[in-house]
């Protein structure tokens, strides 16, 4: 007997069948269906409901097993259905009647159980895992907590402190982490037999366990006190996690019913919140950004099944280990055996310290570093399908290089280049091949940093813009696609509120309010302290190159130069605005640095005066959506989304504020502009000048989001 939902619920019958049951003998197997990631719209709800009306209507059948259709078991509630009133039934009736079922239901879990996709499971009698399978509890990046009974659940049946892990950091486990912490109780390569034959076994015993029957453990004293204090510690004023803790913490006291309302509260009080709206615009911002309106849609990425990496410095080392990661074969290219060996030898010792961390085994090593190939023959990039350049940050080395690329790589070659400031079109030019030549931007550590910048140039074909984007997506990146400027998108702007920050210090700020301000809003560190960490040295290099060209119209703080001229280049000589203990990374104000930059500010003849924090902070996201207008309307970024998450995955700008230009949008553009135009009068500072977009947008009474719509329409 085979039977969907759409010919039998009478509540809504949905036009797809996205549940569907058939006998195994004396089980009902029951299959979710819902591409691409079962999750649980109100069809899937209302066919849960349908398909346990059918097993206890069904004399034939002793239990029943869900499991999901695909790669998924179950993703989760439908986040699209957030702030829609609620299509009956809910989420937590549809458990209700799993959980309380005259027959055993087994959860056979195939692939990822995810937010309500494990809570769902938790209603089931038992929980067998595909080992592939991973589960967790996502939603405290949504800005929400698990609402359909996980924060009231988990603990009871695998304790308080695996619930507060997964519910707090949002991290998924894998199915052997889930088998020894008790949350699945079989990991199996054939879950969806071994369930049916365990619920065989539970009819056959007549007796199964119902989670929400089970007692509330013990917890140990002091437990929720440090909890707390640790998420605290690491979540940089995100409130979602606290919401979990606070739900977990609060059931283990009431009877489980009294338990669930206070879930509910608490997941309605996350999904009214501000920081909840970022969040879910930062989840499908991160999958927006790899949709590239206009190209060719007969254009297919090129096949990218050998990469080569040009320098084996610290860019292109890290650049070729994203590869070797990705079981991509990767050649590395230097000018001298030493500096090749030296580079490997830095990305061996890179992955040796992982495997140390237990992050990896050793073969894992050994396989990685079977992947890099290192040569000083520049013809070997004969063969490669894509090459990144990572040399030396200067257009004559660039070009020379793009000259030799273009006599030695095959055609089809995809010819990158890593630059953060360089004009891509002025280094295409010197190939015969324009339209294969694209920027990829990678951030430092570039095995670490999860975005990567493609540069579209004037002319790059559109398979050339899909293959990064691809080849980002397969490096497990988040590939933004941008045009080309000076800094391109994120790093155009971080010279604006950098440049900002050192006036704000002769202006009457210290290193230390401006960072505090800048930590306090999310950011993981503050411009001298990521100054600091950067290195204080190549700027300053940069900027005495720059010195005879520079206008005397700009304003041009000398601290920074101070700084380095004292012998402080920054967290790798001890200090550069901070000083940094040794073995901390914690900065703490320098008494020199302090006297530096009053004597400065006299020097100059500026008066100092106090900042308010609330000041600075306005100060530096003005610029940020100043400049974020300015590169919308001339076409550098496509939409304020990819400037958002070209800011949260390259700079860790708080995912809870939805990145620069949403949060702009929050706040208001009006009382931004204002302040902006206020700023332009005093300072005449073309920082300041403010974007022709920005101002048709106000006149307009419109925000950066409703623009994009409309152009996107
Ligand atoms: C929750 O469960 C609340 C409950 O506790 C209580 C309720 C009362 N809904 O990421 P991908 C879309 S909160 C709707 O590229 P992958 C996604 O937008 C939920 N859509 O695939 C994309 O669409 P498009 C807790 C969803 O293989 C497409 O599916 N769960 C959902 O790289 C493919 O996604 C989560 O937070 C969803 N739940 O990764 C899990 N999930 O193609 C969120 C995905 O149009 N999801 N889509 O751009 C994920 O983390 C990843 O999607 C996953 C697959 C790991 C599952």
């Amino acid at each position: 007997m085979t039977q969907n939902v759409s010919a039998q619920d009478a509540r809504t019958a949905p036009d797809s069948n996205p549940v569907s049951w058939q006998t195994q003998d004396d089980v009902l197997l029951i299959t979710i269906n819902n591409p691409p990631v079962n999750a649980l719209g109100h069809a899937v709800r209302v066919g849960l409901i349908a398909a346990i009306d059918a097993l206890e209507a069904d004399g034939s059948v002793v239990g029943a097993v869900l499991t999901g259709g695909g790669r998924a078991f179950v993703a989760g509630a439908d986040i699209t259905e957030f702030g829609k009133p609620i299509a009956e039934p809910g989420l937590n009736e549809v458990i209700d009647r799993i959980e309380g079922a005259s027959k055993p239901v087994v959860a056979a879990v195939n692939g990822f159980a995810l937010g309500g996709g494990l809570e769902l499971t938790l209603g089931c009698h038992a929980r067998i895992a595909h080992p592939k399978a991973r589960v967790g509890f996502p939603e405290v990046h949504l800005g929400v907590i698990p609402g359909a009974g996980g924060t009231q659940r988990m603990p009871r049946l695998a304790g308080v402190e695996i619930a507060v892990e997964l519910s707090t950091t949002g991290k998924p486990v894998s199915a052997a982490r889930a088998l020894s912490a008790g949350i699945v109780e079989a990991v199996d390569e054939d879950c969806v037999a071994a369930a049916v034959a365990r619920a065989r076994e539970l009819a056959a015993a007549g007796e199964w366990t119902r989670v929400g029957e089970l007692p509330s453990p013990n917890v140990p004293e002091g437990y929720f006190e440090a909890a707390e204090a640790a998420i605290v510690a690491r979540s940089r004023g995100q409130i979602s996690p606290l919401l979990s803790l606070e739900a977990v913490q609060g059931g283990l006291t009431l009877p489980f019913a009294e338990g669930l309302k206070l879930e509910r509260d608490i997941f309605m009080r996350g999904l009214t919140s501000d920081q909840s709206k970022g969040l879910i615009h930062a989840f499908f911002g991160e999958r927006e950004v790899a949709k590239i309106p206009g190209l060719d849609p007969a254009a297919k990425p090129r096949d990218v099944a050998r990469a080569a990496v040009i320098g084996a410095g610290t860019m292109g080392g890290g650049i070729a280990m994203c590869f070797a990661n990705a079981g991509i074969p990767v050649t590395v290219v230097e000018q001298t055996e030493e500096a090749l060996e030296r580079g490997l030898g830095l990305c061996r010792k890179n992955y040796e310290n992982s495997a140390k961390k237990g992050r990896m085994t050793e073969a894992q090593v050994e396989e990685r570093m079977a992947l890099l190939t290192g040569t000083t023959d520049m013809q070997t990039l004969a063969e490669v399908d894509l090459v990144i350049e990572a040399v030396f940050e200067n257009m004559g080395v660039k070009k020379d290089m793009f000259t030799r690329l273009d006599s030695i790589c095959k055609p089809g070659c995809v010819l990158a280049t890593n630059t953060s400031t360089l004009d891509i079109d002025e280094i295409a030019s010197v190939t015969e091949r324009p339209q294969d030549v694209v920027g990829m931007h990678f951030f430092s550590p570039a095995n670490v940093m999860r975005l990567l910048e493609n540069v579209r140039g004037a002319e790059t074909a559109d398979d050339v813009i899909l293959t990064a984007m691809a080849t980002g997506k397969r490096l497990g990146k988040v590939s933004v696609l941008v045009g080309v400027c000076d800094g391109f998108v994120g790093n155009r702007i971080l010279h604006q509120y950098l440049r900002w920050a050192s006036i704000l210090l002769e202006d009457g700020c210290m290193p230390e309010q401006i960072d505090r301000v800048w930590t306090e809003f999310g950011m993981p560190m503050g411009p001298f302290a990521m100054s600091d960490l950067a290195g204080l040295d190549v700027g300053y290099r940069i900027r005495q190159e720059q010195a005879a060209t520079r206008s005397g119209n700009e304003r041009y703080v000398e601290i920074g130069d101070r700084v380095v001229e004292m012998g402080r280049l920054g967290q790798k000589t001890g200090g550069g605005y901070f000083d940094y203990i040794e073995g901390s990374r914690k900065p703490v104000p320098n008494a020199e640095v302090t006297a530096l930059v009053l004597a400065e500010s006299a020097r100059k003849g500026i008066e100092r005066r106090d900042f308010s924090d609330e000041e600075i902070l306005n100060a530096l996201t003005d610029l940020m959506t100043n400049e974020g207008a300015k590169i919308l309307e001339e076409g550098i970024a496509m939409r304020p989304v990819d400037i958002d998450i070209t800011y949260i995955f390259g700079y860790g700008y708080p995912a809870f504020r939805g990145g620069p230009m949403f949060r702009a949008d929050a706040e208001g553009l009006a009382a931004s502009l204002e302040r902006i135009e206020a700023a332009y009068a005093r300072t005449g500072d073309h920082a300041w000048k403010p974007s022709a977009l920005l101002k048709q947008l106000v006149a307009e009474g419109q925000t950066f989001e409703q623009w994009s719509k409309a152009r996107a329409a």
